[in-house]
């Protein structure tokens, strides 16, 4: 075979292999190949000079022309293969930021005592009422002396409350609150306090610590029939559109006149036989109120609730109560226990 030849089938062979390459980085092997320091056709140009002088016209041409032809391919195809890759890293690459996104997994549910404290919130911020929180720890004052309690109230005992020091309780209720409330702010007042209270009760029914929803709502003229509707609102959105109440008489030190608040079942009135519930006698107990006293709106400063003045009314619920009655819990331990099969059937 020719040197003439050689360069030919070499100058075949590259192009062949050029239009088969399938990306930039087999182009990039074939340069090597075919135009680097050891490949043949830059050999042959380099040994032009040793050739007999009547062949180096033709040889010198030959592989010059085979040199720049090779290049001019690998280059075409490069830029070609570039372009193609660059393509598709764009299309792969593309992000839809239309897409919904993916949100967080839930990692648990809430407590079911949570879920209905914010029901309770929910229906009482519908009725215009503003949620309030206060100090778990608070004074003689506030828990017992501001809200009427007789010095000798069985309440103030160290057998049911618990103290920190002499004239310092953990409250045994929310109304602290409610007077707090009062002093900070000239009525019309209509606020809801939610938040944990503590007395010195554990057996079947009672926990030290449990969890409580109070309300206050003073203006000029507020009556007995005002805590009724807004008591009959709040029953029937959290246990049914059907639901009645009812008011008997009782004593709170805060309230006068004082009742107990009774809601009519929501179980029996499903099948006609006597009900476990409310043993048959049609209505459950749900909460205590009243009309605040005379004496406890006299004893805010400042005098801007003057009892000639202003009215109001009062109520206090258990959450746990309202729950147990609600989702039918059995046992007031089960809130406490922390037994997932329980917690899981509700938030
Ligand atoms: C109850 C029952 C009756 C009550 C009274 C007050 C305040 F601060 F206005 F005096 N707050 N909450 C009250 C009244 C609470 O719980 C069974």
């Amino acid at each position: 075979m020719t040197v003439l030849d050689r360069i030919e089938e070499l100058q075949g062979e590259a192009l062949a292999a050029i239009d088969q390459a399938a990306d930039t980085a087999a182009l990039e092997e074939l340069r090597v190949r075919f135009l680097g320091r050891k490949a043949e056709l830059p050999n042959l140009l380099r040994g032009v000079a040793e050739l007999p002088p009547q062949e180096r016209g033709a040889v010198g041409k030959a592989a010059n022309v085979a040199r720049k032809t090779v290049e001019e391919r690998l280059q075409a195809a490069t830029e070609r293969l570039a372009q193609a890759e660059l393509d598709a890293r764009l299309a792969a690459d593309r992000v839809d930021v239309t897409l919904p996104g993916r949100p967080v997994e839930p990692t648990g549910t809430l407590h079911l005592l949570t879920a209905v404290r914010r029901e309770i919130e929910d229906v009482f911020l519908g009725l215009g009422f503003t949620v309030m929180e206060g100090p778990e720890v608070d004074t003689v004052h506030y828990n017992f002396d501001a809200l009427n309690h007789d010095p000798a109230h069985p309440a103030r005992a160290r057998t049911d409350t618990f103290y920190v020091r002499d004239d310092v309780v953990l409250r045994t209720h929310t109304s602290p609150m409610q007077v707090r409330a009062m002093e900070a702010q000239p009525p019309p007042i209509a606020i809801i306090v939610p938040g944990r209270v503590y007395r010195r009760d554990s057996d079947a029914t009672h926990t030290p610590q449990f969890h409580q929803v109070e309300g206050l709502w003073v203006d000029e003229g507020i009556t007995l029939a005002d805590l009724k509707g807004v008591l009959l609102a709040f029953c029937r959105a959290i246990f049914g559109t059907e639901r009645e109440v009812r008011l008997r008489g009782h004593f709170f030190p805060f309230t006068e006149p004082s009742v107990e608040v009774d809601v009519s079942c929501f179980n029996c009135a499903r099948d006609g036989s006597p009900c476990r519930v409310c043993k048959g006698t049609g209505w459950l107990e749900i909460l205590g109120a009243g009309m605040v006293d005379p004496n406890v709106l006299a004893g805010v400063p400042g005098g801007a609730y003057d009892p000639e003045q202003v009215q109001g009314f009062a109520f206090g619920m258990g959450i746990e109560r309202i729950a147990m009655l609600k989702h039918g819990i059995p046992d007031l331990r089960l809130y406490y226990d922390n037994d997932l099969r329980f917690l899981r059937q509700f938030g």
